[in-house]
């Protein structure tokens, strides 16, 4: 039985279009769930929209539409921008959706029933733009005097009736979960700003509003709809069957389970201190992994409206296609660090790299057998200088599989994977089978076979990244889809595909050279 894996990405709020950090986003959990497919392993991989709270019911008031409106156009384009990125989600959800909503009513249940839950006033802070409420201590002024919030958004004064969560009952179960579990939160920086604030102490969290009615209410209290981020928070185990498939749950939210949550650096604190605290006061398992990668920044300047930069995803993919873009997002920031992204640097990097470096590999090595050998695959007699080759693509293989993707490092995974295509393009320069063709055919061949090999094992490897020419490649070499999981690479199925009566055909280039637009130069 494959063993589960479970891994989201944060439910987006709908209240516009998608951008290149919801893409960003989107691409590094695709990968990490394609490679452990990859790996054998049986995922569900959700993705989605978060539909309620104060931010919808106030765009939607302001473009005259109703909340569920907003909500069904914007979120259609989040699945689009997800389809057209390739995004092998296994369920798309929308908090809208009434079993989200059942599930919703019946966490706040459990933490009912066990105690956490009370009734009293509410006076404080709350961003709109965060959904987030804030101590006093933890605001700043602008320039003109304005109380801001720590990510920098406006902030007011709201007072009402609410229901409140005892947070501070679950500081000390917090701590030890940090300490017990530090994979819980990463990276580091980030597991040492929650330590930091947990220790600090917990105030009890208000959890549902009275002013607004676009929500999950609360059971019992027709006035109260709960506060956005508790329902937004159980969309991860509305997906996974709660409350009423409870052998879903215990496959895929089982108690010591591989559960990863991918999300941003700003809402680290809501999926490790809120989110596990609701989890424990339902009784209900922990995720492994909370990961808050870093943002994505358009030439180093923060993305927002009024700068006008902010990059639509889907314009990206369809000037440089979507492999060159997923592949550029994730060679270029280190998962976990702020990066930034550029028409120029998303040229010079798919043209290097997958262009030069992979591409034209690939192209020479098969070209080269169709022409040569009539599409017949050469056969090998290996060296030990072609051993060598091998051992390095076998090891690189690992330390983009298992190493990289597995354990959240794509630009290692990246790395890795670039320095064993580097070292096939050494070797096809210090072996010059062209020069072989007419001295030593037979040790020709042997290289050919050597770079076949290679070149379908990195292609196998980098699939998860580049999924659409990978497959292309794989395809067009030949190697049958089976042949395509981690456990394959080390078996011998170029011996099989030799044993076929399959031909190489010349190939199409794979990586067409990217130009930089004109506005860019
Ligand atoms: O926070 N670069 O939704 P959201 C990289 N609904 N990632 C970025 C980014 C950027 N420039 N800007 C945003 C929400 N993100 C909540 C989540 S989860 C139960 C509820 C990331 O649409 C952000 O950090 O504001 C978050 O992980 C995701 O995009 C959705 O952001």
């Amino acid at each position: 039985m494959p063993t589960p894996f479970t891994i989201t990405t944060a439910i987006s709020y709908p209240n516009g279009r998608p951008h290149i950090g919801h893409a960003y986003e989107a691409i590094a959990t695709d990968v990490f769930a394609r490679a452990a497919r990859m790996m054998g392993r049986d995922v569900f991989f959700q993705t989605g929209t978060d539909e309620h709270g104060l931010k919808m019911a106030q765009t939607a008031r302001g473009r005259g539409m109703e909340p569920i409106a907003l909500a069904d156009e914007m979120s259609s384009y989040f699945k689009e921008m997800d389809d057209a990125l390739d995004i092998s989600y296994d369920r798309f959800i929308r908090t809208s959706e009434p079993a989200h909503h059942v599930a919703s009513q019946a966490i706040w249940q459990a933490m009912a029933a066990n105690g956490d839950l009370y009734l009293d006033r509410y006076e404080g802070w709350y961003s709109v733009r965060d959904e987030a409420y804030y101590d006093e201590s933890e605001l700043s002024a602008s320039e003109s005097g304005e109380k801001l919030s720590p990510q920098g958004t406006p902030v007011e004064w709201t007072v009402e009736e609410s229901w409140f969560f005892r947070l501070s009952a679950y500081q000390d179960r917090l701590l030890a979960l940090y300490r017990d579990e530090p994979d819980f939160i990463q990276p580091e920086s980030r597991r040492n700003e929650i330590l930091r604030f947990v220790e600090g102490g917990l105030r009890d969290l208000s959890v549902s509003r009275t002013s607004f009615d676009w929500g999950v209410t609360v059971p019992g209290s027709p006035d109260h709809v709960m506060y956005v981020w508790v329902d937004a928070l159980t969309n991860y185990i509305t997906g996974c069957g709660y409350p009423d498939d409870p052998a879903r749950m215990a496959h895929y939210w089982a108690e010591g389970g591989d559960i990863v949550h991918i999300i941003g650096k700003d809402i680290v604190r809501f999926h490790t201190v809120y989110w596990p605290a609701f989890l424990m006061s339902a009784n209900l398992p922990l995720p492994r992994t909370v990961f808050g990668h870093g943002f994505v920044l358009n030439r180093g300047e923060k993305m927002s409206k009024s700068l006008g930069n902010v990059a639509d995803p889907l314009e990206l993919a369809r000037r440089f296609g979507v492999d060159a873009l997923r592949y550029f997002l994730l060679a270029e920031v280190s998962f976990g660090n702020d990066g930034s992204y550029s028409a120029e640097a998303i040229v010079h990097r798919a043209n290097t790299e997958l262009g030069n470096a992979f591409g034209n590999l690939a192209q020479r090595t098969l070209s080269f057998i169709a022409k040569n050998l009539d599409g017949r695959l050469p056969v090998p007699a290996p060296t030990d200088e072609d051993e060598a080759l091998l051992a390095i693509v076998s090891e690189a293989t690992q330390e983009v599989m298992p190493h990289g993707f597995s354990a959240l490092a794509p630009h290692e995974a990246i790395q890795a994977w670039l320095r064993a295509a580097y070292a096939c393009n050494a070797y096809i320069d210090a072996q010059a089978p062209w020069a072989l063709r007419k001295t030593d055919p037979a040790r020709m061949e042997a290289v050919l076979a050597t770079l076949y090999v290679a070149i379908g094992k990195l292609a196998a490897a980098i699939a998860p990244v580049i999924p659409s020419s990978a497959e292309k490649l794989l395809d067009h070499m030949g190697i049958s889809p089976e042949n395509r999981s981690y456990a394959a690479l080390s078996s011998d199925w170029y011996a099989a595909l030799r044993e076929s009566d399959f031909v190489v055909a010349p190939p199409q280039p794979l990586f067409p050279r990217l130009e930089l637009p004109a506005e860019a130069e």
